[in-house]
Formats: structure tokens, sequence, C-alpha cells
């Protein structure tokens, strides 16, 4: 049963009020504070760095491509969100891309499904994305990788790497509720859903 709270409640207390029905972050070291503990890189040895300023991993490249990514546990049937902050720091870099793979064991080995692939553009200031995709039966582990395309030049910035769980199956991000009277029914939609989109700008600190 809901409990009334003091109204002294701060505006950040209200934001946690409505959060969406997603577990904790599942990521390492999402923001970069710890440099880069808990990321593989792929690409030359300089091509992925921190940026101290606002610590974030920097990937620069020329003529190529680099990302960063983690193998994180998983379960079968769940849906799971990924997202991130991207921003474009110089040269041509103008998308960034965004796989969501899925295995059948733990440490990543044995594809399942995907990669699941999604290229967001860039601007010079920083924009958010949220994907959605089910966990295919057999999961047991998910590989989220940021990065930039094929013959990228310049560089590209990215934080608060998320990937969460959903606690409720459904995100109504359709905004249709057919699939509510086919879940109440007693089967499952199941199947894949990807629904790429602005979750707004980020705030200077
Ligand atoms: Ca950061």
């Amino acid at each position: 049963m809901f409990r009334a709270r003091p109204i002294r409640c701060s505006v950040v207390g209200v934001v946690l009020c409505a959060a969406p029905s997603f577990a904790q972050n599942l990521v390492t070291n999402p923001a970069f504070d710890d440099a880069l503990n808990g990321w593989s890189t792929v690409g030359q040895d300089w091509s992925v760095v921190i940026d101290e300023a606002d610590p974030c991993a920097r990937v620069e490249v020329f003529l190529e491509s680099a990302s960063i990514w983690q193998c994180i546990p998983a379960l079968e049937d769940k849906l799971y969100r990924q997202g991130a902050l991207l921003r474009r720091a110089g040269g041509t870099v103008s998308e960034a891309v965004s796989h969501l793979t899925f295995y059948s064991w733990a440490d990543c080995s044995a594809p399942i499904s995907g990669p699941h692939v999604s290229v967001l553009a860039l601007s010079s200031s920083w924009q958010g994305f949220w994907e959605s995709t089910r966990a295919p039966l057999g999961t047991q582990s998910i590989r989220i990788l940021v990065g930039t395309l094929p013959d990228s030049q310049g560089a590209l910035l990215i934080d608060d790497v998320q990937l969460h769980e959903a606690l409720f199956a459904d995100e109504f991000e359709t905004g249709a509720l057919g699939r509510w009277s086919h879940v109440v029914g007693g089967a499952s939609a199941g199947g894949h859903h990807t629904a790429p989109g602005l979750i707004g700008r980020r705030v200077p600190r």
C-alpha cells in the first residue's frame, strides 16, 4: 500500500518516485568515474581513452572503427533496455553504432541472437537513446557495445551507459494495448521489440 511521505520531499525524491519499471543499471562503471575499469575496447591502443574534463570515454578514430563493450549476465525471455549519452567531438564522425548481442553461455560465447544494431545520429551536444530488446530463450549473457562505424574519422564521446532488466514486461512504448489483451488471455507475445528514441539532453554539471 502507498505510504504518504512528508511534503518536504525534494525534487530528487519526486524523480525517484516516477522512475520507470526497470531494475538497477547492470553496467559496471557506467559513467567512467573509474577510468575504463570494467570495459573492454576494440581498436588501436590509443583509440579509446578517458576524457578527464568530465570523465567519459573518448573514442578517436582515423578511417577505422573503435568501440567499448561489456559482457553482462542475463536471463532468457526478459526485456532489456540499453541506453547511453553520446556526443561528437571533432572530425567528421556523424553517427555512432550500438550493438546488443545475446549468448547461450555466461561468458559471451556461443551467440544465439544479434548483434541487434542501431545507428545513432550525433550532434555536438550530448544526446541519449534507449533501445529495448527481448532476450531469446537460452540467453545467459549479453554483450553491450557502443562505438563508431567503419571508416569514421574524428572523436566520439560516450557516457552514462546503461542496461536495465525490465521488472514489467511491456513498456507501453507503442501506445497500443493490443498486446495486453493477448497477455491477459494467458499467452506470451514474446519476440523482439526495438524502439530507439531520445531520452533528453544532459544537464551541465
Ligand atoms: Ca561521466
